[in-house]
């Protein structure tokens, strides 16, 4: 009898501990509510062309192409910064920031650091208007 409730308060222990454990980890900047926004990317423009967010509110921008692929690159400081040391966009994924795949959104989650203006453009040649593919990211305090 003694055997069989082992068997059974075992696993069941076992779960909740490691429950216990897994929720004790999260850091607090996962389990906060990130802002999400959407981006539209057609030739050749984005929209909304200009995004505010605030410092130190974690972002998620979702890239999505309308025709060809398209993805964006954000500058990691603002305009007009003499300071390249901490860059401005804390990226969760660096390797995410200008990475276009075909057919898939592109997802960039980040954590402005420091107000200011920070450009975007388009990470992919598209066409003949490509380099005028620009948008702008105003962080506010
Ligand atoms: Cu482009």
């Amino acid at each position: 009898m003694q055997k069989r409730f082992l068997y059974l308060a075992m696993p069941a222990l076992f779960c909740v501990t490691s429950c216990a454990i897994l929720l004790a980890q999260t850091p607090e900047s996962q389990t906060a509510q990130p802002q999400v926004i959407t981006v539209n990317a057609k030739k050749y423009e984005f929209t909304p062309v200009e995004i505010h967010v605030h410092k130190g509110v974690r972002v998620q921008l979702k890239i999505h192409s309308e025709d060809v692929a398209h993805g964006a690159k954000l500058s990691l400081y603002p305009e007009g910064s003499s300071d390249k040391g901490t860059p401005g966009l804390q990226f969760s994924d660096p390797a995410a920031n200008g990475k276009v795949e075909k057919g898939v959104d592109q997802l960039l989650d980040f954590v402005p650091q420091q107000t200011g203006v920070y450009e975007f453009k388009c990470a992919k040649v598209c066409g003949f208007g490509h380099n005028r593919m620009k948008g702008k990211l105003i962080v506010e305090p």
